[in-house]
């Protein structure tokens, strides 16, 4: 059996800070438009897709911070994303950055949704692994403050939609093999994932040079080993002075690339893929239900850092 979806992977090229919601937007809109009439039903945008990335700066003025957020979706400037999904057919996901009030107390997010090909929210994801620091580290040739600008998410959850099951993960998230067998324990058929990776790691410059090399290992071996789709998605280029990777690129269960972008800039990749090529992998090799241990996998729940084993001396006989 087979069970198509034509997906696009939406890469963006930069976002500069002097940018507009608008004209960030009328580039999310061209994207749509083009995939629609490529015959796609589900386009896949980058994380923090309507704005620089902002966790780049350590800024400190409340109301400068807060114009990066968006207090509802659909707010007044999104809304044309979603009547535009609605008149076209064509669901999407999307990044950004969210800020909500609850009891009085404001939260804020690093959020990616799902939407419907009727243009109506299916699923919203918060990200769970905030990578960089919580305070200004200004040694950096640039911040990386997502610990400081978002709380992190709770749960990985999915979604039966498109015809099969979709699951949402944001940039870091795809470095974590929990990340992905969280979800491949629901069934997961599709996960797709923004994100935005500068190709300088201040902490070790030393693995610069294989930046683009870890975004495919990890995104090909989370897909591999739940036997699932993962559609992952760059913000590419040189944004405000911080040259980030590219990669954009749609894998199949298998483990491969079956479609890329080869630019830094706003271009699409498309792939058609076939859900129920999952169930080859999910019913052989990755049959967790017939081959996984969880009661030797104790620790990957109860304990968060490593603790290597004392070094015991040993006494001369
Ligand atoms: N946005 C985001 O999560 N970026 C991180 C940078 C970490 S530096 C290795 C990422 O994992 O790509």
């Amino acid at each position: 059996m087979s069970r198509f979806i034509n997906v696009a992977a939406a890469q963006l090229g930069p976002i500069q800070r002097s940018d507009t919601r608008s004209e960030i937007i009328e580039r999310l809109l061209a994207h749509l438009r083009q995939a629609h009439a490529m015959g796609c039903q589900l386009v896949v945008f980058p994380e923090l897709a309507l704005t620089t990335f902002f966790p780049r700066w350590y800024m400190e003025d409340p109301e400068e911070v807060d114009a990066f957020y968006e207090k509802e979706m659909p707010g007044p400037t999104t809304r044309v994303l979603f009547d535009t999904a609605a008149k076209l057919g064509i669901g999407f996901y999307l990044g950004y950055a969210e800020l909500t009030v609850e009891n009085g107390r404001a939260h804020r997010y690093n959020t990616s949704i799902l939407v419907g090909q009727d243009g109506k929210i299916i699923g919203k994801y918060r990200k769970v692994h905030l990578p960089g620091h919580a305070e200004h580290e200004p040694w950096r040739a640039f911040q990386h403050l997502e610990k400081h600008y978002f709380e992190p998410g709770q749960s990985f959850d999915v979604w039966r939609a498109f015809g099969g099951v979709m699951g949402m993960a944001l940039c870091n998230d795809r470095r974590w093999s929990e990340t992905y067998r969280v979800m491949g324990l629901q069934g997961v058929e599709m996960i797709m994932l923004g994100y935005n990776t500068p190709v300088h790691n201040p902490p070790a410059p030393e693995h610069d040079d294989l930046s683009m090399f870890h975004n495919q290992l990890v995104m090909q071996a989370g897909a591999y080993q739940n036997g699932t789709w993962v559609v992952g998605v760059a913000k590419a280029g040189e944004e405000e002075g911080c040259e980030m990777i590219g990669g954009t690129c749609i894998i199949a269960p298998s483990g491969e690339i079956v479609a890329a972008c080869s630019t830094k800039g706003d271009e699409l990749a498309i792939a058609r893929c076939d859900l129920d090529l999952c169930h080859s992998y999910k019913s052989t090799t990755f049959n967790f239900e017939r081959h996984r241990r969880p009661e030797a996998y104790g620790l990957i729940t109860s304990r968060r850092g490593a603790i290597a084993p004392a070094d015991v001396e040993m006494s001369p006989a």
